[in-house]
């Protein structure tokens, strides 16, 4: 055998190990979700032959030619039996785009399907586009709601940072074939924007994320909430904010709808992300909040704090100390699958239930926004524990 037969031999055997390479349950259990070992889905899970030319005559190094850095914030449904993921991937040219990757047990074994996404563009084609949430409509659709970025050509002659965020809008009924609508019209700049699943009074439901700027939300007060007559020009009319940002919280400096909500019996349970400052930078959370059955935008339960923080390897990668979700699957036995992403640089998996999620949001206490309130709710749980506790 030759050695490029031998090289790429090894490469697609190695390939096929960490594709095959089982979960394992980590070992801290807090009780409410369960981490584990491995990520899901890193650059390495793509595709060899995405990355190299495996023709001898074309590439006798074979070397890479198109590199992948990260596998990151996904959008996630469950489809046609398999857990399947909508991956933000990113190539070494900084460029994100939109691939499908399906798992038979939703913790291991994802497979990216062979060609990634086409997705068609709006009037004025986006530079950059990422952090599709799936939502499953009841109008038969399956929307992808996603963030295009474009360069801001307003700003100063030589500002190439500058940039605007819209929400793309595209829907689907496969997976595969794409139908663009156009982006979202809104007063502000808009991330992180789902679509509610159900109608609301007959309209479709957003959940958006008004920003004064490309980066910070400056006036922007939190997450907010908007009805739409026509998903087909979608325009947001009035929006209120449902989940604020406050001063030292865990989303003080931003925050942001997760995956669309999912249904439970004591309401609408919604995963979301938090920003606060600190001097290493920015530090991204995960948090959780319910609302209502009947009105998705009366918040009805808020824990105080984080829900998941970034841990051990987590930490670390091409943006640091970040943990974003925008993806989760219920199975019918009450089991959630939760995919979020580490430092912007690779998907991961937590499990938890349904049972046990929304006993989080409704039995942890609130944040009392003040050191001494945060004692006052410690004193209560230490005294009612010391009365069971034998002495
Ligand atoms: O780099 C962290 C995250 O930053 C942005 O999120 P937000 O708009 O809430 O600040 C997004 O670019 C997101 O993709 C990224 O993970």
């Amino acid at each position: 055998m030759s050695e490029f037969e031998q090289r790429k031999s090894q490469l697609l055997a190695d390939y096929e190990n960490l594709i095959h390479r089982p979960n394992e349950i980590a070992t801290h259990n807090n009780g409410v979700y369960t981490r584990y070992k491995y990520p899901v889905l890193t650059a390495a899970h793509t595709p060899v032959f995405w990355r190299y030319d495996l023709d001898e005559h074309t590439n006798p190094f074979l070397m890479e030619r198109i590199g992948m850095n990260a596998t990151m914030n996904s959008g996630a449904i469950k489809w046609q039996g398999k857990y399947v993921l909508m991956v933000r991937t990113e190539g070494v040219d900084r460029k994100s785009f939109f691939a499908v990757a399906e798992s038979p047990n939703g913790i291991d074994n994802f497979r990216f399907w062979d060609h990634p996404i086409t997705m068609p563009e709006d009037i004025i084609p986006a530079t950059n586009v990422y952090d599709m949430r799936l939502t499953a409509h009841e109008d038969g659709w399956i929307y992808g709601v996603f963030c295009a970025e474009r360069h801001d050509d307003t700003a100063p002659e030589g500002d190439l940072s500058a940039a605007v965020a819209t929400a793309g809008i595209a829907r689907t009924k496969d997976l595969k074939q794409w139908e663009r609508l156009p982006d979202l019209k809104s007063a502000h700049q808009q991330r992180n924007v789902v679509l509610h699943p159900e109608f609301i009074n007959g309209k479709y439901a957003l959940y958006t994320r008004p920003q004064d700027g490309f980066i910070e939300t400056g006036s922007g007060g939190g997450i907010g909430w908007a009805l739409i007559d026509d998903i087909t020009n979608a325009e947001i009319a009035d929006e209120t904010i449902i989940d604020a940002r406050y001063y030292h919280t865990i989303k003080e400096a931003k925050n942001g709808e997760g995956p669309p909500p999912l249904k439970t019996e004591k309401g609408w349970l919604h995963l979301a992300h938090g920003v606060r400052y600190c001097a290493a930078g920015l530090r991204y959370v995960l948090y959780l909040y319910m609302t209502d059955l009947a009105d998705p935008s009366r918040l009805i339960a808020a824990p105080g704090g984080y829900f998941m923080a970034p841990e051990g390897e987590e930490r670390i990668g091409d943006v640091s100390n970040v943990l974003f979700a925008n993806g989760w699957i219920a199975d019918d036995d009450g089991r959630v699958f939760i995919y979020y992403a580490s430092s912007d640089t690779r998907m991961h998996v937590a499990t938890s239930t349904i049972e046990r999620l929304t006993d989080y949001c409704l039995h942890t206490p609130p944040d009392g926004l003040s050191s001494s309130a945060s004692v006052r709710t410690l004193d209560r749980l230490i005294d009612h524990n010391l009365q069971i506790l034998p002495t």
